[in-house]
């Protein structure tokens, strides 16, 4: 039996989730269009504590500030309603044509100043609602020509516009912060800070760089081959894990989006196990939403996608209880000691040990027994075959 979510699991969707009708490079839309404020029912209905959106997904792009007004102000109303929260808000700097080179790092300088503007008001509207964390995703920041894009430029002003609006944030007293979002490409042949590496990169080199982390998402890491629990492990590792986009990814290829644990399912059971355990040996930790940004497949109707939601959750849930139990496991924890897992923790000189001392330790170097150290096996294999009977409910 799957678990039932409540509030206090922290599940978020985004309103583009759930409200995507199916339109894909090669066909219409499959389903209609969905309201936000039944989407805040729906969703509050099966036990998720919010909803996350871009400016976009509430108030169509063009607007009338009236019709703007009347269409937060329900949405409003639908969060009173429900208790949901808005934890997460981003801007849609991708779906008008406008924005078809870019919205920071656009070639045309007017564009990259509209785009400013864009985020800055829908910043206004995000500490209204007290969201806390406010989600860069530069989707169309990018190129398909080498030659179309002056990299080194591109990153002045992606750096340039992010210093900007933090320098907002911090003037207008919002408790706010930015979290990134990497991905390395789709749309554009090429985006700006492809992985959670590079991202963290950029964001040592930013004026505020205290108030800027990342959202990592996993197919986004997946779709560059690389062990999206690992990324994680280090953006925590860095302190810079403020949000996080869940779904599913089957190997490289476009952006698939599938719910969560639709994809490498032994690679999100140890994510799990990291996101809800990372704190158990004191390490850093994450307490933030677990927010899904995936899409229902195309091929679903609207009983399919609330369906489709419900899977997020109860993989997450799922999941939890699996690794729980593998980490309660005394065979585990004896294979984990085995394997010298838990000893990699201590560090590698002594207390107060110098270099010079290590030099001067005969036994780690002359009288060293290389031969006799590399005979013994790890045991990862009979490790991961018990995290694998724990994850099908065989223990
Ligand atoms: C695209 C995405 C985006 C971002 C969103 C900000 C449309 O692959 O993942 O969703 O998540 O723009 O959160
Ligand atoms: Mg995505
Ligand atoms: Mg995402």
């Amino acid at each position: 039996m799957a678990p039932t979510p409540t509030p206090a699991d922290r599940f978020t969707f985004g309103l583009w989730t759930v409200g995507w009708q199916g339109r894909d490079p090669f066909g219409d839309a499959s389903r209609p269009a969905l309201d936000p404020v039944e989407s805040v029912h729906e969703l509050a209905a099966r036990g998720a504590y919010g909803v996350t959106f871009h400016d976009d997904d509430l108030v169509p792009f063009g607007s009338t500030d009236g019709d703007r007004d009347k269409h937060i102000s329900r949405f409003k109303d639908a969060l009173a309603e429900t208790g949901m929260q808005v934890p997460m808000m981003t801007t849609n700097l991708f779906t008008h044509p406008v924005f078809k080179d870019g919205g920071f790092t656009s070639n045309d300088r007017s564009v990259r100043r509209f785009a400013l503007r864009k985020v800055a008001r829908n910043i206004d509207l995000a500490a209204e609602l007290g969201a806390q964390t406010y989600v860069f995703w530069g989707g169309r920041e990018g190129a398909e020509y080498d030659g179309a894009k002056d990299v080194r430029a591109a990153l002045d002003r992606y750096r340039e516009g992010i210093d900007a609006l933090a320098g907002y944030v911090l003037e207008k007293g919002y408790d706010m912060r930015f979290a990134i979002e990497p991905k390395p490409n789709e749309p554009r042949g090429d985006i700006l800070l492809p992985t959670v590496g590079h991202a963290l990169a950029f964001i040592a080199e930013l004026e505020h760089s205290d108030m800027v982390g990342l959202n990592p998402e996993v197919g986004h890491e997946q779709m560059a081959g690389l062990n999206f629990a690992a990324g994680i492990a280090q953006a925590l590792w860095a302190g810079k894990l403020f949000h996080i986009d869940l779904n599913g990814q089957r190997s490289i290829k476009f952006d698939q989006d599938l719910v969560f644990g639709h994809g490498d399912l032994l690679n999100a059971f140890f994510l799990v196990d990291l996101l809800e355990h990372a704190g158990a040996d004191g390490g850093p930790t994450y307490d933030g939403p677990r927010h899904f940004d995936y899409k229902p497949s195309r091929t679903e109707d609207m009983a399919g996608v609330w369906d489709s939601a419900e899977a997020c959750m109860s993989t997450y849930l799922l999941l939890k209880e699996r690794t729980a139990a593998y980490r309660a496991d005394p065979e585990v924890q004896a294979a984990l000691e085995a394997s010298g897992v838990s000893t990699l923790r201590r560090p590698t000189l002594d207390p107060g040990e110098s270099l010079e001392d290590l030099l001067a330790d005969r036994s780690a170097y002359e009288d060293f027994d290389a031969e006799t150290a590399a005979r013994h096996g790890f045991g990862f294999v009979r490790l991961n075959q018990l995290a694998l009977e724990h994850l099908l409910g065989a223990r």
